[in-house]
């Protein structure tokens, strides 16, 4: 994939409304679930690249929770859950009909057990594990289901990539990239179609596109 490097600065004009602000990271799977539903919702915001080791005081001032992505909107209204990012993206505008495919069972899965699982294939040492057999095997079921999902349509909900396929795919590409060869070797050909489309969609490399990390006193960043 293309990898950009672009910055684009604005100076607030009290003149015109704010926007809300996201507190994003780059490679974080819930923020990039949620600039996905900005993007399809045509939503601008101004975008602060997080550090995850260093967090703007701003951010933990407006979530004690501490984790990306933050989305402050102009009258103090925080949303500090990615999938609550994504509903309010898309109850502002929804062009695209994503409301209407929304899988709970699955993001749900994916959320919790499924993760879970990924967490422990990427770091099985840190989870006091041997190996990562039994989680790469754990998340395989994951992957396997949604290949199934997947027989006879492109997406989740039919032809047109929508929520869930949104909600999901970041978290399937990270555990694609732990071990590419491996994952190469799979025979969900249903699955790997699917993940290939959505990360080779202009809309993932505008979400992928690489900002500064931002610091309190920075000027501010759109995004789009
Ligand atoms: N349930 C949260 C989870 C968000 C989350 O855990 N984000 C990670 C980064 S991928 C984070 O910010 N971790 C805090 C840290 O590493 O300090 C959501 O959906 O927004």
């Amino acid at each position: 994939m293309k990898l950009l490097f672009q910055t684009r600065y604005s100076s607030y004009n009290k003149s015109m409304p704010e926007r809300p602000i996201l507190y994003s990271f780059r490679r974080c799977p819930y923020a990039m679930r949620a600039r996905m539903a900005l993007l399809a919702s045509e939503q601008a915001v101004t975008l602060r690249e997080v550090l995850l080791r260093d967090k703007p005081q701003a951010m933990l001032d407006a979530s004690e929770k501490g984790t990306v992505p933050v989305l402050v909107l102009d009258d103090g209204v925080v949303v500090d859950e990615s999938i609550d990012v994504m509903h309010w993206a898309l109850k502002e505008s929804d062009p695209e009909n994503w409301l209407a495919s929304i899988d709970t069972t699955l993001i749900e899965a994916n959320d919790g057990w499924f993760k879970q699982a990924l967490d422990h294939y990427k770091y099985p040492s840190r989870y006091d594990l041997e190996d990562a057999q039994g989680p790469r095997a754990k998340g395989l079921e994951h992957l396997k289901e949604i290949d199934d999902r997947l027989s006879g349509q492109r997406f989740l909900a039919g032809d047109q990539a929508g929520f869930a396929d949104n909600a999901i795919f970041p978290f399937i590409r990270q555990f694609s990239m732990v071990d590419e060869k491996w994952f190469a070797s799979l025979e969900l050909s249903n699955l790997k179609r699917w993940l290939a489309g959505l990360l080779e969609s202009e809309r993932f490399e505008t979400a992928m596109v690489k900002y500064a990390p931002w610091q309190d006193g920075d000027a501010e960043t759109l995004f789009p």
